[in-house]
């Protein structure tokens, strides 16, 4: 099994909710470790080159507008397989699509506010995990 790391963003909908600790104890409990972590309100900016990949979608501007609208929480997680691990807890994009059980399914109400963001390949990730954290902001665990 191979020890990756992937980004987690809790967006603004579920840092609205109130359920940040609620979304951080599915990760600890799936035996994922935070070893990065902080809340920020994005910029425009920071949103656009985050999603860059998605600067052609129709719905670009509105998620751009929603990522932008009230703080995020972005983390690093570290695990086994982290990246897929971290998507299954998720659910699908589609909230109205997602397993019970996941974060998706649980806290989400439509595609557009869905909770959270997580990488969707350990290439992504790199680029990710690197966007919104420096290598001294990430702490590894030693005990
Ligand atoms: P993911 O977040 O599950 O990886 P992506 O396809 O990478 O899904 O899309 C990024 C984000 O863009 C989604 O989480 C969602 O907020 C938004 N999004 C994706 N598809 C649609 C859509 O068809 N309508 C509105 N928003 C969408």
């Amino acid at each position: 099994m191979a020890i990756e790391r992937t980004l987690s963003i809790i967006k603004p909908d579920a840092v609205a909710k109130n359920v940040i600790g609620e979304i951080y104890s599915r990760f600890e409990k799936a035996g994922l470790k935070i070893i990065g972590a902080k809340m920020l309100h994005l910029s425009r900016t920071q949103a656009e080159g985050f999603y860059a990949e998605h600067k052609e979608r129709p719905f670009f501007g509105d998620l751009v507008a929603f990522m932008t609208s009230g703080p995020v929480v972005v983390s690093v997680l570290e695990g086994e397989n982290a990246v897929l691990a971290h998507r299954e807890l998720m659910g699908a994009t589609n909230p109205k699509e997602a397993a019970a059980g996941t974060i998706r399914a649980d806290f989400a109400s439509t595609i557009d506010e869905n909770a959270v963001h997580g990488s969707d390949s350990p290439v992504s990730a790199e680029r990710e995990v690197s966007y919104f954290f420096p290598g001294e902001e990430i702490c590894p665990r030693t005990r």
